[in-house]
């Protein structure tokens, strides 16, 4: 990748997104394009294509998206559907039509059926049901890796998709009913060592397994693809390892230095048993995730522990 090419990240603010900002800048890629929602309209085709027409970027990272916990993707529905298939619709297709060279776009590991064998490997793709929970993700994001692919058979565009496992890490949302379980987990247990509380929350039985990577591991990987891959289909990007939501309110427990006792909601979702990835693919192509969990927990805890003195 030629350093002075102009280079839009689409989603710089979200964590994905500024995670791939900073580890282009650290890397010499000053040539970034990045523009706010209250400015670019990602859901809007003519705002979209005015822009790219306007630009001309000559790579892409598609980190723009609709992203929640559970309860989010259980509940909205609606949202996580048109915002997303508005989004990658309209970036992927003007892409195409204003000659962008490579576009990288971010799927999630939630497009996999909820049965599949584990670790799920790329070929799992559309094997069969979904988990019902975050099945309108899933859907508009299979919607996306296909989409890639038609323009690569169509038109010769040199679009991939990469499935990343569950992330961590800066820049994360922690409004406890939409966000994913580290950062809620993180600040209920943040709070709770503050407040001396008798007990956190914990939703569902605490059995299901995750695998969790930091999103610095994954910005990695998205320049170590856009560099180094640009077949068809997706490719699976992950840790390889899983630890279950009990396992890692432990972990956390022991970080925040919390002493009380967990306490099970058992009206909220479990959604997948486990949803470890196959990473052997990128693994083969010379890519290994670096940060260890432990690592990376405590790293962002230092960060993060500040951010809640408002609420003790
Ligand atoms: O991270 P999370 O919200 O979503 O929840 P998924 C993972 C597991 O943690 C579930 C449990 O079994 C939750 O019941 N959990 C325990 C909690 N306590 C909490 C809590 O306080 N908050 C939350 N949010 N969960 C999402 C998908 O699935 O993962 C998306 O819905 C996307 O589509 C994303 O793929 C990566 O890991 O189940």
């Amino acid at each position: 990748m030629d350093k002075q090419a102009l280079i839009y990240v689409a989603g710089h603010t979200g964590m994905v997104g500024s995670a791939i900002v900073r580890k282009l800048k650290n890397e010499g890629y000053d040539n970034l394009l990045m523009i706010s929602s209250e400015d670019l309209d990602l859901r809007s085709q003519s705002e979209v294509d005015d822009f790219i027409y306007d630009y001309r970027p000559k790579y892409v990272f598609l980190a723009a998206a609709k992203v929640g916990g559970i309860h989010a993707n259980n509940t909205l529905r609606a949202e996580f559907y048109y915002d997303n298939i508005m989004i990658q619709t309209n970036v992927i297709h003007s892409a195409f039509r204003h000659g962008v060279t490579k576009l990288l776009n971010l799927g999630s590991s939630c497009v996999y059926p909820k049965m599949a064998a584990q670790p799920i490997s790329e070929e799992a793709l559309l094997t069969g049901a979904l988990e019902e929970t975050n099945e309108s993700y899933a859907i508009a994001k299979i919607a996306g890796i296909k989409m890639c692919d038609a323009y690569r058979d169509q038109y010769g565009c040199n679009f991939i998709s990469v499935m990343p496992t569950n992330l961590y890490g800066p820049n994360d949302s922690y409004d406890l009913h939409h966000c994913h379980v580290l950062p809620a987990l993180f600040r209920k247990f943040i709070e709770a060592a503050a407040k001396d509380a008798e007990y956190v929350e914990i939703w569902g039985s605490g059995k299901p397994r995750r695998e969790f990577m930091h999103v610095d591991d994954m910005a990695d990987a998205a320049l170590f693809l856009m560099k180094n891959y640009d077949d068809a289909g997706h490719i699976n990007v992950g840790t390889g390892k899983d630890i279950s939501i009990l396992e890692l309110a432990q972990l956390l427990k022991q970080i925040t230095g919390f002493t009380g006792i967990f306490k099970h909601d058992l009206t909220k979702p479990d959604g997948m048993m486990r949803k470890r990835l196959d990473v052997s693919r990128i693994n083969q192509l010379g890519w290994k995730a670096s940060i260890g969990l432990k690592e990376g927990l405590v790293d962002l805890y230092n960060q993060i522990r500040s951010q809640f003195k408002v609420y003790i």
